[in-house]
């Protein structure tokens, strides 16, 4: 094992390399930019190099910065997290030539699957089922309409240099194409500096299901299961499960077998993710493999028992994966909410500000990855995401019952956060009986993000509540000890179905400040 690691990046994902390493045994040595010098990660690493201004162009995406000071430091490997270079063969191949391991698969096996086009022929001659659509750019408008006219439309247009969702466009008739093609053309080239587009047949409705999968340097290939992923906006997961109510064992074993066969065809070590459509019929759909731990990763190691990120850094470092495909079987469910800066009432608006007050929610199957404090600053130089809620139960319905509990134990005081959406998610019918398809949170978003009442309603009424909770305080009788029992299990069942009243939770701050 590596006897110091560099972690080239920020925020959560830091902090979980830094704990996985410090479980191994690994020192560690963060880097941070001049709007982090207070970041958690800085102090929880042993060591913390300043790499430059809050821009992460100027900061977290210099690859030659952060492998000098790797070399400088004495560290042996660089674990790229998810996001800034960790996606980037030019990068994985840097840090190899500087003699430096890096945390994550080979770079040619990164430049297999960047390449959208690339990657479907690749997959295709390995047997696996993908899209019916083009393994080429298109050349023109008319070319592209021929395409589409053979498998009907509508039809998808994608950027090959793509990922993610930029440079889409979904066209409905053939008078649309041309339009279409320029416009994907035009974004294509802004996001990838390449505006090669192709066609897919466009599947309707499906599912976003992804399979986990683990390889070593000694030809051993796993993969861990699926991961829901179908609630999402504009292409950002919002909400996480595993497993997915949509696969039984039977599937799980052919899409894990599809997995691996995709990850083989690549050369893969290390973790990574093949993504694929599920559609209504339980027909699936490679789509890409995304070549880095992913953000959901911990659903997958609660239900799988093991610790993804550790696993990396030992692979990384030559060790053969000591499991057999049978010891693979979910147990129970696992759910993470991301909780972001965002105000779900205000379109998603980035929220900024100093967090004031962070109580975290604890107790029997919770897990926290977060990347704040009391104390942070959420600016708007990185990305929203401030920490995950994740949560481990023996029952889908027991994991939803533990998240709105989760959820209401968590306070983020400072910013407007993603917490009253999450808790919205939780009590809806169609999502409590899993019956959820990529669109179904643009399609629910009114109720799901409306706001409660008005700010200045609640503000008053939490007065209000304080003052009653302080005069029954100093009377000397609780509200719940001098209740009767009927009108306390009326307010659990209240509870239970809307949420505390304005004034249970007035009384739990006021009771909190004094
Ligand atoms: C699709 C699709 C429907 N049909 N391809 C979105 C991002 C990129 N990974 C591929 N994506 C999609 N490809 C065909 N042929 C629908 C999506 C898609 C999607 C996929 C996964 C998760 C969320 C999504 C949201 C919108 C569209």
């Amino acid at each position: 094992m590596f006897s110091k690691v560099l972690v080239a990046n920020r925020g959560e994902i830091a902090l979980r390399v830094i704990r996985a390493c410090q479980e191994l045994g690994v020192q560690t040595v963060a880097v941070y930019s001049e709007a982090d010098a207070r970041a958690p990660h800085v102090r929880e690493a042993d060591e913390a190099v300043l790499v430059g201004p809050p821009p992460s162009s100027q900061s977290y995406l210099v690859g030659e910065r952060l492998i000098e000071v790797a070399l400088r430091s004495g560290a042996q490997a660089i674990h790229p997290g998810y996001g800034f270079l960790s996606e980037r063969a030019w990068f994985a191949r840097a840090v190899r030539d500087a003699g430096l391991v890096f945390i994550g698969p080979p770079a040619e096996a990164i430049d297999a699957m960047g390449s959208k086009t690339a990657a479907r022929q690749l997959v295709i001659s390995a047997g696996v089922p993908v899209v019916p659509g083009t393994t080429e750019s298109v050349r023109d408008a008319d070319e592209a309409i021929a395409i589409a006219e053979t498998f009907g439309f509508p039809v998808l247009l994608k950027a090959a240099a793509g990922g993610g969702g930029k440079g889409m466009r979904i066209v409905r008739a053939a008078s649309e194409l041309a339009d279409a093609l320029a416009s994907a053309k035009r974004e294509a080239q802004n996001a990838f500096g390449d505006d090669a587009v192709y066609i897919e047949k466009y599947i309707e409705g499906p599912r976003h299901v992804e399979i986990q999968v683990l390889a070593d340097t000694h030809g051993n290939v796993l993969h861990l299961g699926e991961r829901e992923c179908s609630v999402q906006r504009r292409h950002q997961k919002m909400i996480e499960e595993a497993p997915s109510v949509a696969v039984s064992p039977e599937l799980r074993a052919r899409m894990g077998a599809t997995a691996v066969a995709a990850a083989r065809a690549a050369g893969y070590v290390n973790a990574g993710t093949c993504e694929f459509l599920l559609d209504k019929d339980g027909q699936y759909y490679f789509l890409e493999m995304n070549t880095r731990i992913q953000v959901e990763h911990p659903v997958t190691e609660l239900v799988m028992g093991l610790d993804l990120v550790q696993w990396q850094s030992r692979v990384a470092a030559g060790e053969a994966l000591p499991f057999a495909q049978k010891d693979f079987t979910p147990r129970g469910w696992a759910m993470e909410c991301r909780i972001t800066s965002e105000d779900p009432s205000n379109g998603f608006l980035p929220s900024t500000g100093r967090i004031e007050y962070l109580h975290l929610p604890t107790g029997p199957g919770v897990r926290w990855d977060g990347g704040i404090e009391s104390g942070s600053e959420i600016g708007l130089h990185y990305d929203p995401m401030l920490a995950k809620l994740i949560v481990h139960a023996p029952t889908r319905a027991l994991a939803i019952s533990r998240m709105r509990r989760a959820l209401r134990e968590l306070t983020i005081d400072g910013v407007e956060t993603s917490r009253s959406f999450h808790l919205r998610v939780m009590d809806h019918p169609d999502f409590q009986r899993g019956d959820i398809s990529i669109q179904w949170l643009e399609q629910n978003l009114s109720v799901l993000t409306a706001p409660a009442t008005d700010r200045e309603s609640i503000r008053l009424a939490a007065i209000a509540a304080a003052l009653v909770a302080h005069e029954e305080r100093r009377a000397g009788s609780g509200t719940a000890a001098t209740r009767d029992a009927s009108s306390a299990a009326r307010d659990a069942d209240r509870d239970r179905h809307r949420g505390p009243s304005w004034r249970d939770v007035a009384r739990r701050e006021s009771l909190r400040s004094s």
